[in-house]
């Protein structure tokens, strides 16, 4: 058996967790060979409630778990860290505005970025979840500079895991026919799903989506929209947000960063953008097509960008831009 690697998964008491914890400690992520320390971490109001979370993880009997931490203190849980899924945030509060949400948010992963930096492992592989994730994630690297920027990335994987929901439906095939879809930029109401260079597999050949949905203002306008208002359409009927969709994409998201993806795929994460082939500003956390090797992601070059994308991967690009800049007046690193 291979050493065990230490997992950390944080708002281990909330709902995203409760789906998550199940999965990784089933052996879904890192494999069913790979023992796990699976570390726990909460606020200290949820400690009582971790209890239980914990309870049932020992109950659950999972045999790559050698041993669970729970805890409420940063150093603690990031100690020697191999993998963080940085879920916890705080949540959108009643009368909260979005700036609100922001402040508190990017002072938790400013805090949780300098543990990252003194006690993890300095090949940590950080994906968070938290919104808003993708300035959060830029933040923690900010305050994590011994840890390579390429080791933080933020969720855009639910994101796109709708996108091709969406198209297997509209073509009636099975969600597993669709590859290559995109999302570009925040994961928000701005970000770009992309369908342009996906495909689907349709007797045994790969037809571009295009060409299948046969529908080209339904993909420009309706199948973009439903993508991006999905999270409030869950919480319209759910009463609750997005949990098991979205702790299966970041399971997703990890398994490929760890295992990498298949030959001639590409998945979307977001990642920071310096150097990137499509001109989008740098010193950004920008969601991109990205082929994974040996635990390291490069974006996928050479697509072509017509006019319509340009334009919708600008106005994702400027709001990172604008949060960027809010959150680093928060965190006191700008004026
Ligand atoms: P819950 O409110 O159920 O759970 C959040 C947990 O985080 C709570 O237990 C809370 O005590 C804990 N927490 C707060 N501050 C913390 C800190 N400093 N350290 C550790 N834990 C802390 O929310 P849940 O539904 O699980 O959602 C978690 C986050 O995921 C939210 O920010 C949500 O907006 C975000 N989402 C992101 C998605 C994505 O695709 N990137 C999709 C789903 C989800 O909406």
């Amino acid at each position: 058996m291979p050493e065990a690697i230490r997992v950390v998964v944080t708002g281990a008491a909330g709902q995203i967790a409760y789906s998550l914890l199940y999965s990784v400690a089933k052996g879904d992520v890192f494999g069913k060979d790979q023992p796990i320390v699976l570390v726990l971490l909460d606020i200290t109001p949820m400690m009582g409630v971790l209890g239980g979370v914990v309870m049932e993880l020992k109950d659950c009997a999972f045999p790559v778990v050698t041993e669970i931490v729970a805890t409420d203190d940063y150093d603690t849980a990031f100690k020697d860290a191999d993998a963080c899924m940085l879920v916890g945030a705080m949540p959108r509060k009643e009368g909260m505005e979005r700036k609100d949400l922001l402040a508190a948010n990017v002072k938790i992963f400013k805090g949780q970025g300098e543990s990252l930096n003194k006690v993890a492992k300095k090949t940590v592989k950080v994906v968070v979840v938290g919104n808003p994730a993708n300035t959060n994630a830029l933040i923690c690297s900010k305050h994590a500079p011994s840890i390579p920027k390429e080791n933080f990335s933020a969720l855009t994987r639910l994101d796109q895991n709708r996108a091709k929901a969406q198209v297997a439906d509209r073509v009636g095939r099975s969600v597993g026919d669709v590859s290559n879809a995109i999302i570009w930029g925040n994961h928000s109401s701005t970000q770009y799903p992309d369908m342009r260079h996906a495909t689907v597999k349709i007797d045994g050949k790969a037809v571009p989506v295009h060409d299948a949905v046969k529908d080209d203002n339904w993909l420009k306008n309706e199948f973009i929209s439903t993508v991006q208002k999905r999270g409030a359409a869950v919480i319209a009927a759910r009463k609750l947000s997005s949990a098991m969709s979205a702790a299966n994409a970041t399971c997703d998201h990890m398994r490929d960063w760890w295992f990498g993806t298949k030959p001639g795929e590409w998945t979307s994460m977001a990642v920071i953008s310096d150097n990137n082939p499509y001109n989008v500003p740098a010193n950004l956390m920008y969601s991109f097509p990205v082929e994974i090797k040996d635990g390291k992601w490069s974006i996928k070059g050479g697509l072509a960008i017509d006019d319509f994308s340009q334009e919708k991967m600008d106005i994702t690009a400027k709001e990172l831009e604008e949060e960027r800049d809010a959150a680093l007046v928060v965190v006191g690193d700008k004026k």
